[in-house]
């Protein structure tokens, strides 16, 4: 089943920030769209939940230098 997941991000400076945020986001298989905010510090990311988790999508995101949480 296809889930949308907000979660909070922190450590995102500049454009360069948020497309690295974007990409890892989209690489997580089972990830089919991931919208960065830099203004909002959040992100939107819609996943198949039988591949993935938020749990497994904030990991990725802090293995890229960053700080997430669901929200
Ligand atoms: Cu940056």
């Amino acid at each position: 089943m296809e889930q949308t997941q907000k979660l909070a991000i922190d450590g995102m400076t500049c454009g360069g920030c948020s497309s690295s945020v974007t990409r890892v986001l989209l690489q997580v298989p089972g990830v089919s769209d991931a919208q960065v905010s830099l203004a909002e510090r959040s992100a939107v990311v819609r996943f198949d939940t039988a591949r993935t988790s938020p749990a497994k999508l904030i990991e990725a995101v802090e293995n890229a230098g960053f700080t997430a949480a669901q929200g």
